[in-house]
Formats: structure tokens, C-alpha cells, sequence
């Protein structure tokens, strides 16, 4: 009797945890739980208190820690609950970025359930999960393209985050397609008065509050005092946002040459029905994205892109 229940023990907490088979300290594993909802959720742990939280529901990420401090920000209003798209932390927009094309605006990959590719896994010191979204047949409909979309999701043993993208034309029937992109990232900060962004001087941008009308950044350091709502053309692969009261963000990408800076401030803000009312003051959207040029993809092409995020004090 006493060995079935040990044995019990042992294989429920092997189902839950793919755990670092070393010394407790390791700690590095992945989770599968259960978010807001009774929604899925992956979580990566990593050392040093380290750790990402990642739905299935849009493979979105609704919490980045360092040291157990938070750095992803997600309103205490947002709603876990399908079709609606869960406002804060990394929503993945994909096909269409916006209202730039004829989908729901932002497109459908952010309010899909994704599945996870079964090798949940720590390779060398990285911990990660691959989370994996197909078109469904309602999709086709609105979006007549097939696809394989691969979404990794990786924490670094430093704690940096690092997001994966492999997007594949998989339609037979030889038609390409054509998407734009941008991981929408909600950075949590000490307060938007505190923040500047560096490293978007002398470009050019659109301003989505003028009719993406399109003009050239003469500030060195961007500071947000009013709406902002800006896309960022063929920016440097490293931005940063410096939080004079916490920390600074260092954001890497690759294969996402744009970025869209937003936030909504006060009079947009109490529009949003999932945003607090003064939350605008303690988040910033910096948006590693491919928007200026769209992405075409031939039958049998993959395209590719990565955001790193890091953190420095
Ligand atoms: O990325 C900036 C932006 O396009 C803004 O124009 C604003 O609409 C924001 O995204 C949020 O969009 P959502 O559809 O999530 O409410």
C-alpha cells in the first residue's frame, strides 16, 4: 500500500514538471499549468528566481521576472477570456498589423489557441518551450493562406528573454502570401514621466494619430508627455528604454526592422475598456516589427525573426 502511494507521488509530480534532474538550486524546468480562467499556461523557470509565463491563448507572454521582479506589464483589466485578446504583456500580431489589410485589427494569431510542439526542454542552460499555430478552417476563410507558424519562447540562464519566430508558406496550391508583424510588448515601468527611448533619432516614422502620415524624429531621446503613436522605419536592431527610476530595457531584434512606439495617455486610456484608468503611467509599448516592407512568402519559403530582451541597472 505504502509503495503505490510513493509511486503515486512520484508520477504526479513528474506531470506536471519536466524538471532539471540535478541539485534543487538548478531549477530550471517547465511548467504546464493552468492560468486566469483555467486557461493553459507554460511556465519556464530559470535560475536566480527567473521566470516567463506563456498561454497557449494567443502564445501570449504575461510575465517576464527577474529576481522575482516583474518587468512585463499587463492590466489588471485584462480579459482571459476568448475572442478577446489579453491586453498587456507580448501579444503576437500576425498577419496584419493594425488595420493595414482587411482582418480584425492586429490580425488573428493573438486570440488563437496555439499547441505546444512536444519538446518541452532545456538545452544547454536555455530553457524553452515551442508553441506552434496552424490556420484553422474559419481562418482560411478569412485569410485564405496556409501556414506554420513557430513561436520559441526561451529563458537565458541571465534572465533574458527571447522570442523566436519561424513563419512557413505551407500552401500546396503554390500561392504565396504577404503579412506584416510586430510583437507588441507592454514593458512595465516606474512611470511614463520617468522614461525616454534611445536609439530612434533622425528616422523617419508614421504617425498613426495622423493618418500615418510620415515625418522624421529630430529628438535624441523620445519622452511621452500626450498620445504616441508612432511606426519607426529601418530602425537600429538595438533599442533601449531607460527608466531613470528603475532599470533600462535593452530590446535586440532581428529579421524586425521596424518599431512602433505607443501609449494611450489619459483621455485614449479611459477608451480602452480592459486598461485601468491611470495604468497608461506605468506601461510603454516598444514593438520590434515588420511593417514598412510587408513580408512576402513563396510556397516552401520561411521567414524568420527574433526579439531579445534584456534588462541593465
Ligand atoms: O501598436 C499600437 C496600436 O496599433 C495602437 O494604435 C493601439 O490601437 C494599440 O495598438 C492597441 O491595439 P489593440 O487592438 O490591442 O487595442
Amino acid at each position: 500500500m505504502r509503495f503505490l502511494h510513493y509511486t503515486l507521488l512520484l508520477f504526479s509530480a513528474l506531470a506536471v514538471y519536466i524538471v532539471e534532474p540535478s541539485t534543487a538550486d538548478n531549477n530550471k524546468s517547465v511548467e504546464i499549468t493552468k492560468g486566469i480562467n483555467d486557461l493553459d499556461k507554460i511556465i519556464l523557470h530559470q535560475t536566480q528566481g527567473s521566470s516567463v509565463e506563456v498561454y497557449l491563448y494567443g502564445a501570449h507572454v504575461t510575465s517576464w521576472k527577474k529576481k522575482g521582479e516583474e518587468l512585463i506589464f499587463v492590466s489588471s483589466k485584462a480579459i482571459f477570456s476568448p475572442p478577446k485578446p489579453i491586453r498587456g504583456g507580448i501579444p503576437v500580431i500576425f498577419p496584419q498589423f493594425s488595420n493595414l489589410g482587411s482582418l480584425p485589427s492586429h490580425g488573428f494569431a493573438r486570440n488563437r489557441f496555439w499547441t505546444i510542439e512536444n519538446n518541452l526542454s532545456h538545452v544547454t542552460n536555455e530553457v524553452f518551450v515551442d508553441l506552434l499555430l496552424k490556420p484553422t478552417e474559419a481562418d482560411l476563410k478569412i485569410w485564405p493562406h496556409r501556414f506554420e507558424f513557430r513561436l520559441r519562447v526561451t529563458l537565458k540562464p541571465g534572465g533574458d528573454l527571447m522570442l523566436t519566430s519561424c513563419i512557413r508558406n505551407t500552401d500546396a496550391a503554390g500561392k504565396p502570401f504577404t503579412f506584416t508583424f510586430a510583437h507588441h510588448t507592454y514593458f512595465s515601468v516606474s512611470n511614463i514621466s520617468e522614461v525616454e527611448v534611445k536609439g530612434l533619432e533622425n528616422l523617419d516614422y508614421l504617425d498613426n494619430l495622423k493618418n500615418r502620415t510620415r515625418f522624421t524624429e529630430h529628438e535624441d531621446d523620445i519622452t511621452i508627455e500626450s498620445e504616441f503613436d508612432r511606426i519607426y522605419l529601418s530602425t537600429p536592431s538595438k533599442l533601449a528604454i531607460l527608466d531613470h527610476k528603475k532599470r533600462t530595457f535593452v530590446v535586440q531584434k532581428d529579421g524586425l526592422p521596424d518599431a512602433v512606439v505607443w501609449n494611450p495617455w489619459e483621455t485614449k486610456a479611459k477608451t480602452i475598456v480592459d486598461l485601468g484608468a491611470d495604468e497608461y503611467k506605468y506601461m510603454i509599448c516598444l514593438e520590434a516589427a515588420a511593417i514598412g516592407k510587408p513580408v512576402t512568402l513563396n510556397p516552401g519559403e520561411e521567414w524568420k525573426g527574433r526579439l531579445q530582451l534584456s534588462t541593465r541597472y
